[in-house]
């Protein structure tokens, strides 16, 4: 048995897997030898071995609709892209690539982009997640340098975590900060996020903040670490940062921010007394039209205190996707040109000897909502999508969706065979995905890893990097793009950070730049600067002319969406634990889709009660820009005025389960991210006539006012569905229209219906007036082995395994234990903490996501014991 070495494709932790293929079966651990995880994996991690089959890839290129050989759809490609290009211009193309790429590929992409089409109108889904962050970092010290480590989290005296959800999103890093405060009980965390969230499991202390306004609670911090003598001669713009600051006293901040003026002045005594602290921040803070301000806003704090550019001290922004730092690094981005050099005489002149082109764009790209808009207008012509899912992922997506039905040649390179945005595609290029490519990738602390590959190339998928270099010898720059091998793209890439750059610039990975392929192949994970001139970083240096760093002024301003009479609630959107972003992985693994499994939106009980919903009701949120439909869950973690929902569904997982058709396209004037985190919306109940769970070999056709969920099944569709109108006329016809043999249950609202083709079950609709309790495993297990006795067919019927009691929603993913199951254990085998359950029934002992809410379930019951 070979193992393989390789990187998790998920978030931007970038845990070392190991992988390993035995008679065509993929198994996964974690790499106990790479720094970043040391051995652990999270649920998404561990069920990698699960979204490694070729079910539901992309295999082929196509044209228009038909499949295509890769000559013609290169070809194709070419000739078309040529024609615009030469009838408009190149800024009449662009590109819109993504953090999930390898630093080969973006490379590949930026260099073809701006080198040679001549335009910088290449942007990415890095511009909704981490432009805020790196804008904030170019502000301050003139260039993108993350200043922190994942050891200085576990070596800081105070963790402040603001809008991050780490627990779900970043679980290997919140699993290695739960065991640093274990081993030191002086450690504090502090969690700062309208919601009560799982990373609060944790917080010595939770600042349940008003949305959108942090940036008032840390230019007070600064007015308050200022009140105390700070040194600030160091820094330009100083007098100025503290000037804004002035106004922001304590009571101001409370009054803001929404939180208790104790709260505020108790975190500010901790950030000031800690010796070490350290912040995270993620969505929560940069998406937001005021995220790069609140981005320096914490900067700022750590400057004025002195906490930062040592150990356990830092403004330390944690990437989403696993190689957004890549992208960065090759100036993936509109705004920047490459290996961190920007749009000035100087960079552009470089960068054009060192590609050896005459044609490099000039002036910055469109940034990704602009770009879209500009698609709409008719102005960009052609597109090409890379990595990324617009159509579900960019606020308004109705228009994005229109924009791209208009775009008169839409590119999409792919893994999957279905998503949103392929839709719009005229032409399909089928990409390498995890496991079958090779390359680089880089994780939020600057550390690059190589993702390696273990699988053959599926049907005739292709490498990012190689797709991009065909088209461009199409467009006849093949010499610039000669590569034979992802070494050869990394070397160039290496050799460009340190081209001509005596220390000037922090991103110099040149003593990589001449490492043989067998090198390359094994090289270990290692942290940027990796100069040959033995460049560090030194973070009390600026990256610019002064060689200073930069307090920029932050005067807080409140979010752009406005609630009124209409829309009187604030909708926050984001990560669920199981989920990757647009589901094309995650969302076929059944494992994946117990712990949720359709859209929800998550209530304060007082908002409950004063808009008439009940908890695990249906809702309709709508919005100036949309609607969708979710499962009410209602519960005090939120707080009053604002609703939650997950980012992940779309069309193809849902009818009217998409978050993004209802948020605006407002943007941060700076970075241009998206508001994304806050859209006013009104909720109202929805009860609808039924509702049922549908399983089915083949796809049923539905009508238009059906509503439905798709749930992960292997083989099987399985969607749960509810409308106002009745269906069961349809799906009766349809079967008999087959020829199927077909078994009803009628009585009262209830109303189940079975179809056989002989001894094959072809069909089951399980509807009632509410959704029915389906025992998912029994019907599964039915249509593998069916039933063969007339009791056990008339038990199905039921929908119920009356033999076996049912275990509850599923809580531990690794262990598929169920709420039921853990109720059980604890009222009737008395256990008494997470780790007594985790004894009984080992949930929560793998990847540890699920133990916030194991205690969340102790809590409950202990609750109900004492009423008693
Ligand atoms: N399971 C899972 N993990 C993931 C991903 C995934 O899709 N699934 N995606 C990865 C990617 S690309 C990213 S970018 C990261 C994102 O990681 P996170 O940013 O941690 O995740 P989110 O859930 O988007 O948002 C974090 C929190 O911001 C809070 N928030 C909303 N508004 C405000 C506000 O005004 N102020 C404050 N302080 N907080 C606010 C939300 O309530 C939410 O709990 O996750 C990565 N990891
Ligand atoms: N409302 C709201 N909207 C959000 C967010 C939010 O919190 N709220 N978060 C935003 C953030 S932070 C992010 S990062 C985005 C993410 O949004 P997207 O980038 O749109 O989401 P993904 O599903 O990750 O899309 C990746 C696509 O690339 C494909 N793919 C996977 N591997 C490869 C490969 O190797 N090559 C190629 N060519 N394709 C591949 C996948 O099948 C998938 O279709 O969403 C953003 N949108
Ligand atoms: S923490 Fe992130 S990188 Fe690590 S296994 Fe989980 S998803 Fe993958
Ligand atoms: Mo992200």
């Amino acid at each position: 048995m070979t193992e393989t070495r390789t990187t998790c494709p998920y978030c931007g932790v970038g845990c070392g897997v190991v992988a390993s293929v035995v008679d065509g079966a993929v198994s996964v651990r974690g790499d106990s030898e790479h720094p970043a995880n040391v051995g652990r994996l999270c649920v998404k991690g561990a069920a990698l071995s699960e979204t490694a089959g070729l079910e539901g890839r992309l295999l082929h290129p196509s044209v228009d609709g038909q499949q295509a050989n890769w000559e013609r759809a290169l070809d194709v490609a070419g000739e078309r892209l040529r024609a615009i290009i030469n009838e408009h211009g190149p800024q009449a193309v662009a590109f819109y690539a993504s953090g999930q790429l390898l630093t080969e590929d973006y490379y590949a992409a930026n260099k073809l982009m701006k080198g040679f089409i001549g335009a910088a109108n290449i942007d990415t889904n890095s511009r909704l997640c981490m432009s805020s962050a790196v804008t904030g970092y170019k502000r301050a010290w003139g260039a993108d340098v993350v200043p922190c480590s994942y050891e200085d989290v576990e070596r800081s005296d105070l963790v402040v975590l603001v809008g991050s959800n780490a627990a779900w999103a970043h679980p290997v890093l919140y699993q290695r900060l739960v065991q640093a405060k274990q081993q030191n009980p002086q450690m504090k965390v502090v969690v700062i996020d309208p919601r009560r969230t799982a990373t609060c499991d944790i917080a010595d202390r939770h600042l349940a903040i008003a949305p959108g306004t942090d940036a008032g609670l840390f230019v007070g911090l600064l007015r308050a670490i200022a009140e105390r003598g700070a040194k600030l001669d160091d820094f330009t713009d100083a007098p100025a940062a503290l000037e804004a600051a002035q106004p922001w006293n304590v009571a101001r901040v409370a009054a803001f921010c929404g939180l208790p003026l104790a709260e505020v002045a108790a975190f500010y005594q901790d950030f000031i007394a800690a010796p070490r602290a350290i912040t995270l921040y993620t969505m929560g803070i940069n998406q937001s039209s005021s995220g790069s301000d609140k981005c320096n806003a914490i900067i700022n704090v750590h400057l004025a205190s002195g906490k930062f550019g040592r150990e356990g001290c830092g403004p330390f922004s944690l990437t989403g996707q696993p190689n957004a730092m890549g992208g960065r690094e090759v100036g993936g981005l509109a705004t920047m040109l490459a290996a961190h050099m920007n749009f000035e005489p100087a960079d552009l002149a470089r960068v054009a000897r060192f590609w050896g082109t005459e044609r490099l764009a000039q002036t910055p790209g469109l940034m990704a909502v602009d770009l879209f808009a500009a698609i709409g207008r008719g102005e960009v012509k052609a597109v090409w999508i890379m990595g990324t899912n617009p159509a579900v992922s960019l606020p308004d997506s109705h228009a994005v969706s229109q924009a791209l039905k208009r775009c008169e040649l839409v590119i999409v390179s792919e893994i999957s065979s279905h998503t949103e945005t392929s839709r719009y595609a005229h032409i399909r290029f089928p990409a390498l995905g995890w496991g079958e490519k090779n390359g680089t990738v880089t994780n939020s602390e600057r550390r690059i890893s190589r993702q390696r590959a273990f699988l053959p190339a599926p049907g005739e998928a292709r490498a990012d990097w190689w797709i991009i270099a065909r088209v461009a010898q199409r467009l006849g720059y093949g010499e610039a793009f000669a590569w034979q091998h992802p070494h050869e793209v990394f070397s160039e890439h290496a050799a460009l950070s340190g081209f001509e750059n005596e220390g000037q610039r922090a991103f110099d990975i040149s003593g990589l730049a001449e490492l043989s392929r067998e090198a390359w192949d094994d090289l270990a994970p290692v942290r940027w600067p990796v100069s040959r001139h033995a460049h560090t970083l030194d973070l009390k240096r600026g990256w610019r002319a002064d060689a200073r760093v930069r307090m920029v002024p932050v005067s807080p301003r409140g979010m752009q969406a406005q609630t009124q009479a209409l829309y009187p609630l604030i909708l926050n959107s984001g990560r669920i634990r199981d989920q990757w972003h647009t589901m094309t992985r995650t969302g076929s693994v059944p494992k994946l889709m117990q712990h949720i499994s359709q859209p929800i939106v998550e209530v304060a009980p007082q908002d409950a009660q004063h808009f008439g919903l009940q908890h695990g009701g249906l809702s309709r949120i709508s919005s100036l820009h949309g609607v969708m439909v979710a499962k009410v869950v209602v519960t005090d973690s939120q707080r009053r005025g604002s609703l939650f929902t997950p980012m992940h569904w779309n069309d193809c997982f849902a009818r009217q389960g998409k978050v993004n058709g209802l948020v605006a396209p407002v943007v941060d004037p700076h970075s241009g991210q998206p508001e994304s985190k806050q859209t006013a919306v009104r909720i109202a109940p929805w009860q609808p006539a039924w509702q049922g769970e549908l399983y089915s070999r083949d796809e049923v056709p539905l009508a238009g006012h059906v509503t439905w969920w798709r749930k992960a099944a292997t083989g099987l569709h399985h969607l749960t569905l509810c409308s106002d109108r009745l269906i069961e006329q349809d799906i009766l016809v349809w079967c008999q229209q087959h020829g199927w043999q077909v078994q009803v249950a009628n009585a009262g609202d209830l109303w189940h219906l079975l179809a056989w083709q002989g001894e094959q079950l072809m069909l089951g609709f399980w509807s009632s007036h509410r959704l029915p309790e389906v025992d998912d495993s029994l019907v599964c297990r039915a249509f593998s082995e069916a039933p063969q006795t007339l009791a056990d067919r008339h038990a199905l019927l039921s929908g119920q395994d009356l033999a076996r009691p049912a275990v509850g929603k599923i809580v531990c993913s690794c262990f598929s234990i169920g709420e039921k199951t853990i109720l059980d254990a604890i009222e009737k085998q008395g256990c008494r903490t997470a780790g007594e359950l985790g004894e009984r029934l080992k949930c929560g002992t793998n990847c540890g996501s699920c133990v916030p809410e194991l205690k969340a379930l102790l809590a409950s019951t202990t609750i109900k014991v004492t009423v008693l």
